[in-house]
């Protein structure tokens, strides 16, 4: 594993640094702005006063900080697979590139020292799991790494109260920003209610050393935050899409890995970029105050 200069240096002074994930840049968003997102993300960890690290695997090497030319081979390099944490030793070993999701990154930044990472929304439990045996191995993940996660809820393409139930039984631990339900990624909230709000960074800061003081089961932190609701997309708009891209994915036999970008797509689509905007917003708000936890976690 390679950790940038900029970045080990930051974690060796105890100054705040921001991981994010590089799956939303190469199978999450649409080119050309895929690649404006990842440098703007990287902007708004530094206005935060926090070090960004992207994290990707490049010809093997797994990554930790990317510079410009790296994150434009995430954006645009054709073929770049999808890497979760049992993905990393099979490219590792055969010398591919690859974008990390979040059980991917979450990993890789655990083990650089990385405690804050800011995402979109989490992978989870798929709708029809009944029939088909789909969760995403970010709740895995997270159920055995000390991470904090800010997002905004996990993706609504998504059986949401089921995934909520996992987190549960997994130990995940849940709180919501500001808000008493949890979000839904496009949407300011997803109905669910969520068990613990918090109103500020410090609370949260206040949580990771809860946990750590505590020790046991090195779970992650997830720390939910919805997008505003002025731009959340419509819920009526993101129902109806939403129904049609399942039925699409069904017809087309789509599953595996290549469901949640065949659905995130077939949104931005149907919804005429609407749903772009919002999982851009999402994603703004998300690394913005992951930022402020980082600079409130190593100010404690
Ligand atoms: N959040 C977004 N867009 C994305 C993802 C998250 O706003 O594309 C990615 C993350 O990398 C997440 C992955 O880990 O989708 C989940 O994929 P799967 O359901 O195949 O585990
Ligand atoms: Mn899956």
């Amino acid at each position: 594993m390679r950790v940038s200069d900029e970045v080990a240096e930051a974690l060796a002074a105890g100054r705040p640094v921001v991981a994010l994930e590089s799956t939303i840049i190469s199978h999450g968003l649409p080119q050309p702005r895929n690649l404006e997102v990842a440098v703007e993300l990287e902007d708004i960890v530094r206005q935060a006063g926090a070090v960004p690290a992207t994290v990707a695997v490049l010809d093997g090497v797994p990554r930790v900080g990317l510079d410009k030319d790296e994150l434009e081979r995430i954006a645009t390099e054709p073929g770049l697979r999808k890497l979760g944490f049992r993905d990393l030793a099979p490219a590792a070993a055969l010398g591919l590139s690859g974008a990390t999701t979040v059980s991917g990154t979450s990993f890789l930044a655990a083990r650089a020292g990385v405690r804050v990472f800011a995402t979109g929304g989490l992978g989870g439990v798929h709708r029809g799991w009944t029939t088909v045996q789909d969760e995403s191995a970010d709740i895995d993940t997270l159920s055995r790494t000390r991470i904090t996660v800010v997002c905004a809820g996990v993706k609504s393409i998504l059986d949401v109260p089921a995934t909520l139930q996992r987190l549960e039984t997994k130990q995940v631990t849940v709180v919501g920003y500001r808000t008493d339900e949890f979000p839904g990624f496009y949407l300011h909230s997803s109905g669910e209610p969520v068990d613990w709000r918090i109103e500020t960074p410090r609370e949260a800061a206040a949580i990771m050393r809860a946990q750590d003081a505590l020790g046991g089961l090195e779970t992650a932190l997830i720390v939910a935050n919805p997008v505003p609701a002025d731009l959340q997309l419509d819920p009526e708009l993101h129902d109806r899409v939403l129904a049609e891209g399942l039925r699409a994915a069904e017809e087309r036999g789509v599953t595996g890995q290549a469901i949640t970008p065949f659905l995130l797509e077939y949104l931005v689509e149907g919804t005429g970029g609407a749903s772009l905007e919002a999982n851009l917003a999402a994603v703004r708000g998300n690394t913005r105050l992951a930022g402020e936890i980082a600079a409130a976690w190593t100010a404690g």
